[in-house]
């Protein structure tokens, strides 16, 4: 399918896609800003999002790594919120594979690369991470590989922050996590709900949430859509910001809490990997 290479300094992003189906994703952050099947938006991007930085891209797929959240990891002194891949530009690697119904390309990011000294300090490690983004029919692929190319252990937390459109957040139902244990705002629960539904901040942590699917109804047109992740995306967070927050975010319209809604899967207990070993974990977005 087509692939055009826009360069236009640090905005310098790929689109790619055939009739049926469309994908934005910019080298800042190797960050999808948007993903079209049969001519609808699946994916939110706030109109005021900052293309290319100093802010992470507010929407799409954020990439958090090698920290999740504010809190350091154990040993580190804290690092930017969700860490600094979503902050620096990765090199395009190229497309991996190319047909009328599939295309892979692939993003790469090395500890050498642009990360500034304050953050190599901190998670001062050498890595790869190799990003590849499978775009065939009606589903969108992202997998992530993490790789120890030092001489000692590091460890990590990462999730794909994925900020999914809706029409309207309060129609919205969200299957799949009934039964699994969640915190919010420093309180534990057990989901009790077939169908969650969001009506005020939503902040939600699910550990080890082994369900293998998610299923959103009525996200645009009254579509659904699944979010299937790989076993090693233990995690499951599910974030709305509501009104309040909305307002505070300087790169998200003040409406603009009530069409989308972050379902994020991640590893989110950390992970140590030893030199020379690899770790990797996709997510599967299906659009029906
Ligand atoms: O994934 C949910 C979350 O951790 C929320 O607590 C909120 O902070 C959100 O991420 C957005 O974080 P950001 O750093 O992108 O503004």
């Amino acid at each position: 399918m087509p692939i055009e290479i826009i360069n236009g300094n640090n905005l310098d992003h790929i689109i790619l896609g055939n009739g049926e189906s469309s994908l934005t994703v910019y080298y800042y952050g190797a960050n999808i800003t948007s993903w079209k099947y049969k001519g609808f938006e699946r994916l939110f991007t706030s109109s005021k999002a900052n293309l290319s930085g100093p802010k992470a891209i507010r929407g799409g797929i954020p990439i958090v790594f090698p920290q999740f959240g504010p809190e350091a990891l154990h040993g580190y002194k804290a690092l930017p919120q969700h860490g600094f891949a979503r902050l620096v530009c990765w090199e395009f690697q190229g497309v991996k594979c190319d047909s009328v119904e599939k295309t892979e390309i692939s993003f790469l990011l090395k500890n050498t690369m642009l990360i500034p000294e304050a953050q190599q300090s901190i998670w001062n490690h050498d890595f790869k991470l190799i990003y590849t983004i499978t775009l065939q029919a009606n589903t969108l692929k992202t997998n992530l590989e993490v790789h120890n190319t030092g001489a000692s252990d590091f460890t990590f937390t990462t999730l794909l922050h994925t900020y999914l459109k809706v029409d309207n957040v309060e129609k919205l139902a969200i299957k799949g996590l009934s039964g699994y244990k969640f915190k919010e705002f420093s309180h534990d629960y057990t989901e009790s709900r077939n169908e969650i539904t969001i009506a005020k901040e939503t902040d939600r942590v699910y550990q080890n949430a082994a369900t293998s699917a998610i299923t959103l109804d009525n996200t645009v047109a009254g579509k659904s859509l699944v979010l299937t992740k790989s076993p090693e995306f233990k995690d499951v967070v599910v974030w709305n910001p509501w009104v309040d927050n909305a307002k505070k975010m300087a790169d998200f319209g003040d409406e603009e809490y009530m069409e989308m809604v972050c379902v994020e899967a991640g590893a989110l207990e950390p992970i140590v990997l030893a030199p020379g070993k690899a770790w990797e974990a996709h997510q599967v977005l299906v659009a029906l």
